[in-house]
């Protein structure tokens, strides 16, 4: 059953609750349904126009114009779209010139019988009203070349230890034996995942005065870390700048999107699990909506978000904009088969409508349609698409071994490593 035929059968049966039926209400629930039937039809035939029809296109600029060149892309609507994004959902993040950061190494431990190494980075920022410091281990192979690096923001159990073999980070089983290190952004040294009076600004927020309805928070905080991680990797000599990705799942997928989106010499972005204001397109209002997401997380977003509260389906931008930032680099993106709260569908469907930038690149091998999205009955499914990947992973809400592992081939595969990293 496609999505279309989903919210049309939500409609009715609310129609249908909404007390008793008089004749004429009758005639009209009959009349509606045959309009039913035949949206049904037509939005089976071009599935995209009905639903999608005021889904704002990337390729057209504020001013009406038809991007069909780079130039135009790089020059005006991308800043575009990035400005709509910092202005109205993650806010406004500290940018250079407002801070100074200092790197240190506190220790370096040989790890993964003598195999690898952890480094203990401590990054200290320091803005207007004072310095922020926070550790971030570094795991890397040994190597007699430089490794590709995967910075996770961690939202889960802090991970500092020499050994992991846990399906979040599996360190020892997955990453470091295929040749990868991990850098752990863990949460709360950044920003504390907590609202309650405050918390969330006791880290690196409260370090700047920053303070306005398009202020930023939490995740924002979290992909300015992940960015501050780059400045430091880029000066480690063991480490391949050129290949970096930035993971991150559900909470931290929106965080690794938003600082993909901003930060270009990220090379590869995964997505993982990351729903409502991550990488599912908020006009479905399928699973989590903008009014749930701003109610129980409203230290995550700008203030500015609130505005767009039930509006959803009419926002004046959705999530494949965002995603189409990450063109011509490489984009990764998972959902789950049983995760209905992160609208799966919705999720695909961002892929499809942000590829016409990729393939303004010539980054695309075919064109995806929205019925193309993975079926959810069956196993799972690896979808390749020149620089976009997305694979849908049967089972539940989660960042698993089997995850990594897709990421890990997409990134073997686009940094020409496959065979070399084993
Ligand atoms: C859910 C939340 C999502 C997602 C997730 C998580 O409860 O509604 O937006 O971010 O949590 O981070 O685990």
């Amino acid at each position: 059953m496609s999505y279309n035929q989903d919210n049309l059968q939500t409609k009715n049966h609310q129609t249908i609750r909404k007390g008793e039926l008089t004749l004429k209400k009758m005639l009209l629930l009959f009349t509606s349904m045959l309009v039913c039937i035949t949206l049904t039809n037509a939005q089976l035939a071009a599935p995209n126009k009905i639903m999608y029809s005021n889904l704002p296109d990337p390729l057209v600029t504020e001013a009406g114009l038809i991007v069909d060149d780079i130039s135009t892309w790089e020059n005006t609507r991308r800043g575009e779209i990035l400005k709509i994004f910092t202005d109205e959902v993650y806010g406004q993040s500290p940018q250079p010139g407002d801070y100074t950061t200092i790197f240190s190494i506190v220790s370096t431990t040989s790890i993964a019988n003598g195999t690898a190494v952890r480094k203990m980075v401590q990054i200290s920022v320091t803005g207007p009203n004072r310095t922020h410091a926070f550790e971030v281990p570094v795991y890397l192979p040994i190597k007699a070349e430089k490794v590709p690096v995967f910075i996770l923001i961690n939202h889960r159990t802090p991970i500092y230890d020499t050994t992991s073999t846990i399906g979040f980070c599996p360190l020892d089983s997955i990453i470091l034996p295929r040749g990868y290190g991990v850098a752990v952004i863990n949460d709360v040294d950044v920003a504390d995942d907590n609202w309650r009076e405050d918390k969330y600004r006791e880290g690196v927020i409260g370090a700047f005065d920053l303070d306005g309805p398009n202020d930023w928070k939490t995740i924002a905080a979290w992909s300015f870390a992940a960015s501050r991680m780059l400045d430091y990797l880029e000066t480690d000599p063991d480490v391949d700048a050129s290949k970096i990705a930035v993971i991150g799942h559900s909470r931290g997928g929106k965080a690794s999107l938003w600082i993909g989106a901003q930060d270009e010499r990220i090379a590869l972005t995964c997505v993982n699990n990351s729903g409502c204001t991550g990488d599912a397109l908020a006009r479905r209002a399928q699973g989590e909506t903008i009014k749930d997401i701003n109610k129980n997380f409203p230290h995550w977003f700008a203030d500015k978000y609130n505005d767009y509260i039930e509006q959803d389906q009419n926002l004046p931008f959705d999530q494949h904009q965002l995603a189409s930032l990450i063109a011509p680099r490489l984009l990764a993106t998972a959902s789950a088969s049983e995760d209905n709260w992160a609208d799966p569908v919705g999720q695909f469907h961002s892929l499809v409508f942000a590829q016409p930038v990729f393939a303004l690149y010539g980054k695309t091998t075919t064109t995806w349609q929205t019925v193309d999205a993975p079926d959810r009955s069956g196993p799972s499914v690896i979808l390749r698409n020149g620089n976009i990947q997305h694979h849908m992973r049967a089972g539940g809400h989660d960042l698993k071994e089997e995850d990594w592992n897709n990421y890990l081939d997409f990134a073997d595969l686009k940094f020409s490593l496959v065979g070399k990293t084993k």
